[in-house]
């Protein structure tokens, strides 16, 4: 059975991963108007759906031990960016500011001694592990790039292959 403070810290956590699906999913549709970049725009999509997973996978479990999760509502994200550049930089931002709400849950569990959640955020915390690596490799390889269009046209051939190496899919 999970303590009402455990309850509340992991439906925050469903918002989080929530908001995380819409921020990559604005992000997706801004990079499917754009010429050339297909590969990005399906990174994103994809980016989107497993946010909505990880939210999902939350919901679940609150719900399986014996808990009510609350779907909430959510802010509208940010909707265009400056550059491709601007939007893997939030995209690091925004996943730096995800492992540090999912250590604080880990820290609560701990409190809480409800070692049933802190077995289960474990994958969350591998999860950010990969996806934050995943984020500086991308954030690297565009600083590399520069403003060439050359060079985006092969960021954009790269990023699945990059993503399937790095996330080990
Ligand atoms: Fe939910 O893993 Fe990224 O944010």
């Amino acid at each position: 059975m999970l303590s009402k403070t455990m309850q509340a810290a992991l439906n925050e956590q469903i918002k989080i991963e929530a908001e995380s699906s819409q921020v990559y999913l604005a992000m997706a549709s801004w990079a499917e108007i754009q010429p050339g970049i297909d590969n990005i725009t399906a990174f994103f999509y994809r980016h989107s759906d497993e946010e909505r997973f990880h939210m999902l996978k939350l919901i679940h479990f609150v719900n399986e031990r014996g808990g009510f999760a609350t779907v909430p509502a959510l802010e509208q994200p940010i909707l265009t960016y400056p550059s491709i550049k601007h939007a893997f930089k939030e995209l690091l931002k925004h996943e730096i500011m995800v492992s540090e709400h999912i250590n604080k849950l880990v820290d609560i569990s701990l409190s809480e001694k409800d070692f049933a959640t802190h077995n289960f955020l474990q994958w969350y915390v591998a999860e950010q592990i990969e996806e934050e690596a995943l984020a500086r490799t991308l954030n690297d390889k565009l600083e590399l790039i520069g403003d060439e269009k050359s060079g985006l046209y092969l960021f954009n051939q790269d990023i699945l292959t990059v993503a399937t190496e790095v996330e080990g899919e």
